[in-house]
């Protein structure tokens, strides 16, 4: 079955393989991208979304630009991560178009209001800003959509501090409202994506695809590697956001538990942190699960698979 779905991005070296990931597959259908101040402002991020798309030769989708800044908080970018453009490192193509003229908060709240209920999948891969301005604007939204699957947090582990995730921490308001609202949330965090490890035979099988598009992973992959090296004591450079676009493509490439999960907002330690609630069995009501193993040999199939069929650029 082919799912719809929204992706709001901050790109990002890992969020552009989701792009490229759900633009490749023929189950997703990328009803357009949202973007959202996050590893790099919102105009450089924006910019990279459009050039990530102008990459793969796709010229429909259309692209919302969200909000500049966190809810209560200035935003704080990752540059030791990304680098100065929030994509450095790879032969970015000049964007032939621009965004769209809406803002990506009411673009995600008319698709959503505009397509029969539950048939919409949000799938953020930045911070929670935009989700969490479109849920106080347009409540009804949370009834509305299928479901929400996220790339963010992890149970009780960090990358921007001991306890917290980048995209949790750089704005814990926003995704408390998002794992607060009743609608169903999995959270992708860093347990699972720790687990998608670009290792070098990965990449050269990438590579072997041999089209621009391989080529221009295979760049991502290679800053991100430098990056993770520096900054994180990572061998391999974990590729966090696909696995949500990976999950929806095939539930069975992920295992999930289901358990309540909110998000510290006031600790000095441990603000932004997702708290899991372990304690076994989950209530009845639980509307909040987590990736817990990542089948990697069928990420990198899907992967592989996208990339070959964007082949020269897509015929869409
Ligand atoms: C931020 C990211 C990745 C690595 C670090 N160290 C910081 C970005 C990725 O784009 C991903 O969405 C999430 N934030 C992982 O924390
Ligand atoms: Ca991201």
């Amino acid at each position: 079955m082919v799912k719809k779905i929204i992706l709001d991005s901050d790109p990002g070296h890992d969020d552009a393989v989701a792009i490229l990931l759900a633009l490749g597959n023929k189950n997703i259908d990328l009803l357009g991208v949202t973007t959202i101040g996050g590893n790099q402002t919102l105009h450089k991020v924006t910019y990279n979304a459009l050039a990530v798309l102008e990459q793969a030769h796709e010229y429909k989708v259309p692209v919302a630009a969200g909000c500049a800044k966190p809810l209560v908080r200035e935003l704080e970018t990752a540059p030791g991560i990304h680098g100065d453009t929030g994509l450095d490192g790879v032969d970015l193509p000049k964007p032939s178009r621009s965004v769209i003229d809406k803002h990506g908060v009411d673009f995600i709240i008319d698709t959503i209001m505009g397509n029969e209920p539950k048939t919409i999948t949000l799938v953020p891969t930045g911070p929670l800003t935009n989700i969490a301005m479109a849920v106080r604007k347009e409540p009804r939204i949370v009834d509305r959509v299928k479901e929400v699957v996220l790339m963010g947090g992890g149970v009780h582990v960090g990358n921007w501090s001991a306890v917290a995730e980048f995209n949790m921490k750089v704005d814990p308001e926003a995704a408390h409202v998002v794992f607060n609202a009743p609608w169903p949330v999995t959270m992708i965090g860093l347990d699972l994506t720790h687990q998608a490890l670009c290792t070098p035979a990965r990449q050269r099988d990438i590579e072997s695809i041999g089209t621009p598009t391989a080529k221009f992973v295979s760049q991502l992959m290679d800053f991100f590697r430098k990056s993770y090296e520096k900054n994180q004591g990572f061998v391999d450079p974990p590729v966090h956001d696909p696995c949500t676009v990976a999950y929806l493509i095939d539930p069975s490439v992920i295992t999930v538990r289901k358990a309540p999960i909110d998000v510290e907002t006031q600790g000095t330690l441990t603000l932004g942190m997702t708290v899991a609630d372990l304690r076994a069995p989950a209530p009845a009501d639980c509307h909040t699960q987590f990736g817990v193993k990542l089948d990697a040999d069928r990420f990198w199939q899907l992967i592989h698979e996208a990339i070959a069929n964007i082949g020269e650029g897509m015929d869409r």
